[in-house]
């Protein structure tokens, strides 16, 4: 392995995993931006490292044992055939422990599913069946999963007016000078009172469940051969929370003709064939145990990601970029006009989205009358 180009803690890391980094390939994995996340082939094993960005995840500790926790259930649960897809578990190292501190950073090592690839963006509309599917089998299996075990990893992760309030706090700060050239964003967050209202109302209402949080399209793996949905990877955020934050990461990764940090967003489109189908294949994933205000709900969850963490993008724009990895310097203004493009475009066209829930409702009732 090239020692400059990783450094001596990654190989420090790897020795503890009983590999020898002098016989290792290490490459870069995926597009997370917060954890720093390396493949790692070598003569006996691959395996995936990660370090913990704990600045971030203040209780790193608890990300592992949250996913401990989680892939033993599944791991389970799939013994007994209740959960179709295979569960990503953390390797012990040499020492038996499931992750290991260098200097003052946490590492850990996941096992590495051979055969499989991630995509950025869905190509048609049976990968978005597939991943909407995926992520309903997810939460479904945990049904049962006792969800007072897991820690809160980050307090009020999905809430809108905890991450409105963020905002309102960074602008009387302004502490890089940026406030001035995104005031028109920032304006627009505030004034988005109907819609934040809104999500108020309903989330005061809804059930919890042990969701995913952060169901973006490439947190899933499909098998090379079948192109089949194998594993919901990245559990770092799996915490109690509503279908319908889970059902809008999906919404808003999928349905946008550009990626999250596109610039040229008088392009955007909506991509109502890939709606129609995450919509339909979410609610069919959960069977009898998603409720009509569940449902309903998922309208609003479909706007609600896209402006959520717009906001959280913003936010950490005007705060000089301290919390997402940014490859430029207005990387993360870019994101958040992306992203709330994505919402006033789905916000305009809220009654079409309304219309495919009432048709997914029409088509149960037709299929409950033939039975
Ligand atoms: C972060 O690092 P990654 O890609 O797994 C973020 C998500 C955002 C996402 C935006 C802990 O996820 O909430 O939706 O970036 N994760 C955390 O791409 O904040
Ligand atoms: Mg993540």
């Amino acid at each position: 392995m090239d020692s400059t180009a990783y450094g001596s803690a990654l190989e420090l890391v790897i020795l503890q995993y009983g590999v020898d980094p002098s016989v290792s390939q290490v490459s870069q994995l995926g597009n997370g931006l917060i954890n720093s996340t390396y493949l790692v082939k070598s003569p006996n094993k691959n395996f995936v490292l990660q370090k913990i960005n704990q600045g971030v995840f203040k209780q790193a500790k608890q990300v592992i044992a949250n996913a401990e926790l989680i892939d033993q259930y599944l791991v389970s649960a799939k013994a007994r055939n209740e959960y179709p897809l295979s569960s990503v578990g953390q390797l012990e190292t040499i020492n038996g422990e499931k992750s290991i501190e260098i200097g003052c950073e946490l590492w850990r090592a996941l096992y590495f599913i051979p055969n499989c690839y991630t995509i950025e963006a869905v190509d048609s509309v049976g990968q978005a069946s597939q991943a909407a599917t995926a992520f309903a089998q997810f939460t479904s299996a945990l049904s049962a999963f006792p969800a007072k075990e897991l820690s809160v990893i980050i307090p009020n992760f999905h809430n809108l007016q905890f991450r409105l309030q963020q905002l309102q706090d960074v602008i009387q700060r302004d502490p890089v000078g940026r406030l001035s050239r995104c005031q028109a964003q920032v304006d627009f967050c505030l004034e988005q009172k109907k819609f934040t209202a809104e999500v108020a109302a309903i989330s005061s209402q809804l059930p919890l469940h042990v969701t995913h949080n952060d169901t973006k399209i490439n947190n899933l793996l499909f098998c090379n051969e079948t192109k089949q949905a194998v594993a919901v990877i990245d559990l770092d955020t799996c915490m109690p929370g509503f279908l319908m934050h889970d059902f809008g990461d999906m919404v808003r990764t999928c349905c946008s003709n550009l990626p999250e940090d596109g610039k040229n967003i008088e392009d955007m489109e909506v991509r109502f064939d890939i709606f129609s189908a995450l919509l339909q294949a979410y609610i069919a994933g959960f069977g009898s145990n998603i409720t009509p205000q569940e449902k309903q709900s998922l309208i609003v969850g479909a706007q609600l990601l896209p402006f959520m963490i717009g906001v959280r993008f913003l936010t950490d724009y005007i705060n000089g970029d301290n919390y997402f990895h940014t490859q430029y310097d207005e990387h993360n203004w870019v994101r958040a006009k992306n992203q709330f493009q994505l919402y006033s475009l789905l916000n305009a066209e809220v009654d079409q989205l309304n219309q495919y829930l009432l048709a997914d409702n029409e088509l149960d009732q037709v299929e409950l009358a033939g039975s």
